[in-house]
């Protein structure tokens, strides 16, 4: 499959249907904007420039450590994964790239880059991974990969780094994500100085190794697979590994790995303030890292951690952290999850945009709790959705995407072309 998915005829006769009555709530919306003096015009163009990365390993069927239920027509490598993540762009037009994760998607990166650009893609950040043991692996990982306590191991993890950031270097990316599931499962196991040392020491071997464009994002997680003790485990050790290691290095902050009722926004003003926040891994939880779809859950949260955002690019216009989706689609089309999750991710964004700053400024040096919350509230309580179908309408996308995408019936030839594929492999991080 060279060229792309979906058929453009297909999303304009499905857009046509709907025109009328999203022009109509486009202008109303417009109409209530303008009296607040918001032109959606502004709103339309900066929604439309926003986009998040899809995870290559999202368009698969996850699972839990209990089973995997594969999903039909389930991509069976990197080239079909690209396809998938085709039709989501082409309906949602919020997802230009895709996050590679190695050696998962590991192939011929001339071929990597042309199938990408046949079908209107680009790559973003590069993910290596040392939480598992592959086919023909010398060392195992079982005991730690970065701060293992054998050196060898160690030097076959920074290799594999190595050669993460050599093949995105072929591929146009310009970042590499480092998460490590190294950590201990009984007190006293091991020792959580010395770990911390031979992770840095390792990690500084990767960072010397990147170009000097490149960023290296540093991801932390609570807990799992380790259940005692996790080497890079919350924001704050994150941020030290990163000042550690030096400017290029930057804390990637993914919503689901914090202990329940975190805090989540203020960690993200934090990093901002100190100029570490390197980008993002949106998903939603309700008891752990569940890896709920975006927005799902807690909508509210999302849009806080918007609101920081925002607030941070008023301040700061070149400020442009990184944003990708990792999350695990167990009951759901992973491409309806996807296309559903960059949506609401551009909700919350066009929400954050229409917070009154300058009244909520005002409110919080007055101290003014109440006014302060509702100018919050009142940019949430808006509804957007006219603003979001049309950036995609623009762009080329589906008013209504999800419906596009059943009328398009891609699934259905997608699962007659590919086998069934097996009950394992899956993974999140
Ligand atoms: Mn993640």
């Amino acid at each position: 499959m060279s060229e792309l998915p979906i058929a453009a005829e297909l999303i304009a006769a499905d857009n046509d249907r709907r025109a009328s009555a999203h022009a109509a709530d486009y202008e109303a919306l417009g109409a209530r904007l303008a009296r607040a003096g918001v032109s959606i015009e502004t709103l339309t163009q900066r929604v439309g420039a926003f986009g998040v990365a899809i995870p290559s390993w999202g368009v698969g069927t996850g699972g839990t450590r209990f089973a995997r239920f594969p999903g039909r027509g389930e991509p069976r490598g990197i080239f079909e994964k690209l396809d998938d993540c085709a039709v989501i762009q082409q309906l949602g037009r919020a997802t230009p790239t895709v996050s590679l994760h190695i050696p998962w998607d590991a192939a011929d990166p001339t071929e990597l880059r042309a199938k990408a650009a046949a079908l209107g893609l680009g790559f973003d950040a590069m993910n290596s991974n040392t939480f598992q043991d592959q086919p023909g692996q010398p060392l195992s990982y079982r005991f730690g990969s970065l701060s293992h306590t054998d050196p060898a191991v160690r030097a076959q993890a920074v290799a594999h780094n190595l050669e993460c950031v050599e093949i995105g270097r072929a591929i146009g990316s310009k970042a590499l994500t480092v998460w490590i599931g190294d950590g201990s499962n009984f007190p006293g196991q091991s020792h959580f100085r010395r770990a911390f040392e031979r992770y840095l020491a390792a990690m500084a071997e990767i960072y010397a190794g990147l170009p000097d464009d490149w960023s290296l994002y540093v991801e932390h997680k609570m807990f799992e697979p380790a259940f005692y003790s996790t080497v890079i485990q919350d924001w704050g050790t994150n941020y030290l590994a990163v000042t550690a290691l030096g400017p290029k290095a930057k804390c990637l902050v993914d919503l689901g790995h914090h202990a329940p009722n975190t805090n989540i926004e203020m960690i993200v003003s934090r990093l901002i303030q100190f100029g570490r926040l390197g980008g993002f891994h949106f998903n939603d939880s309700k008891y752990g890292d569940d890896d709920l779809d975006t927005g799902s859950v807690d909508p509210f949260r999302l849009f806080l951690v918007f609101n920081e955002l925002v607030d941070a690019e008023t301040a700061d216009p070149a400020f442009r952290p990184a944003h990708m989706i990792d999350q695990s689609h167990n009951v759901t089309d992973p491409i309806e999850s996807l296309i559903r999750s960059a949506d609401e991710i551009r909700r919350a964004y066009a929400k954050a945009l229409l917070v009154d700053r300058a009244a909520l400024d005002a409110a919080q040096d007055a101290n003014d709790a109440l006014l302060a919350s509702e100018t919050l509230k009142a940019a949430f309580r808006l509804d957007v959705d006219p603003i979001l179908a049309e950036a995609r309408r623009r762009a080329g996308g589906a008013i209504d995407p999800i419906a596009a995408y059943r009328a398009s019936g891609y699934r259905d030839k997608v699962a007659a072309q590919r086998p069934a594929a097996q009950a394992s492999g899956g993974g999140i991080v």
